[in-house]
């Protein structure tokens, strides 16, 4: 198995990721700004595919409409020079002053206006660059104070937003999905739909549901406390993971958007074994981009920028290196079966067992000897678990 990416492998980075500049809310700057056609033309070397965006890293916010041509125009250059292409485009509803009550969920309702035209114009956008999702983070949706901001109010205001969007992609007849990105805080106190659990039932009051899924972000899950492989699960399960971040996070602290693997490893190892190897007889579970919204820390250089994006598509492929060993290790495969994880996929009733035939069943409850599990019957986890720490670790 190759560690060189190559475009079959779909690794797409946010223009915003590379072209951090390292500024933070305690210090300025520690690199240039970064050109987009710079971005395009090193990504493409390094082996990724796609490049994605919000329209504020391509063109400034207030730009006239002839700076704004001119940056499309010049991406479009690019990418046609590269064969890199644009998988998904997102709106920035959370930098500019306009937006500190929120876009879709703001108080103010003329913001509101102004922020469902901002995303609307980049919808345009997005279908003329041929992107096939479009990822709404709700970064500014929240509030810091319970009295002053009516939640259910909020909701119906997104709801209200997104419903819209769906009627106007269905009518202009864009071929876009659109993905909501959960986070549970920061910048806001609290953000809307924190978790992907929140965003999966928010989804499901749409008019349009079919056309929503999630982009469930690591590090963003991980700031809940939440198993990010377990949460994938769940949208896979859904049918709503529409587009993923990948990106590192240590533990419950503010959004660290490390390089992917730089946080919990082993979570990381278990999610590009589902991802990979956790769909139909064995494949993949999920066929979308790889994409990665990382910040290279405020630490490093240029040189550094380009080692950073390099190191999450490395950590990847030897992430789905170590998942294709252990799925392949036949003593994996017999732990697997003494830990009787597959017997999870069997229904717990028989086929056409009815319930008065399971109550009649004995062996099911009257004859069951319960007491048999106290000092026996033990699973086996711990050493399944290890087996899979030694294929992460390649010392088998
Ligand atoms: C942060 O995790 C958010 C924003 O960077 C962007 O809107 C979104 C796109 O993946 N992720
Ligand atoms: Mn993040
Ligand atoms: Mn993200």
């Amino acid at each position: 198995m190759s560690l060189t990416p190559t475009r079959d492998d779909k690794f797409s980075f946010g223009l915003w990721t590379v072209g951090y500049n390292g500024a933070d809310p305690f210090g300025g700057p520690t690199r240039a700004p970064l050109d987009a056609v710079h971005a395009v033309e090193k990504l493409s070397e390094l082996g990724a595919y796609g490049l994605t965006f919000h329209d504020d890293d391509l063109f400034a916010f207030g730009s006239t409409d002839a700076e704004r041509q001119t940056q499309i125009d010049r991406l479009k250059q690019a990418l046609s020079d590269t064969g890199l292409i644009v998988p998904m485009v997102t709106t920035n509803l959370f930098s500019a002053p306009v937006f500190k009550d929120g876009g879709f969920t703001s108080n103010d309702r003329d913001v509101r206006r102004f922020a469902l035209r901002k995303v609307m114009r980049n919808l345009d956008l997005a279908a003329e660059l041929g992107a096939k999702t479009f990822v709404m983070w709700g970064g500014r949706e929240g509030a810091e104070y319970d009295v002053a901001k009516d939640i259910r109010q909020a909701l119906e205001r997104y709801r209200e937003a997104v419903n819209l969007l769906g009627d106007y992609v269905t009518d202009k007849g864009y071929d876009i999905r659109f993905a909501i990105e959960p986070k549970p805080n920061e910048p806001r106190g609290d953000i809307l739909l924190p978790t992907l659990g929140h965003a999966i039932a928010f989804i499901n009051t749409l008019d349009r549901p079919e056309l929503v899924g999630v982009n469930p972000e690591v590090g963003h899950e991980q700031m809940a406390g939440l198993n990010f492989t377990a949460g994938i699960a769940q949208a896979l399960d859904a049918g709503k993971l529409y587009h993923i971040d990948l990106n590192g996070q240590r533990g419950i602290k503010y959004d660290q958007d490390l390089v992917f693997g730089h946080g919990d490893l082993q979570n990381a190892f278990s999610l590009v074994d589902l991802l990979e190897n956790g769909g139909p007889n064995g494949g993949p579970a999920y066929d979308g981009p790889r994409h990665f919204d990382y910040k290279p820390s405020r630490t490093e250089d240029e040189n550094g920028v380009w080692d950073s994006a390099a190191a999450n598509m490395r950590t990847y492929l030897l992430l789905k290196e170590r998942a294709a060993a252990f799925r392949a290790d036949p003593e994996v495969q017999e732990a697997l079966a003494a830990s009787r994880v597959d017997e999870l996929a069997s229904p717990t009733l028989g086929e056409g067992e009815s319930y008065d035939d399971f109550l009649a069943d004995r062996s099911a409850y009257e004859d069951f000897d319960a007491n048999a599990y106290f000092n026996g019957k033990g699973f086996g986890f711990v050493r399944l678990q290890q087996l899979a720490l030694e294929h992460l670790l390649n010392a088998r």
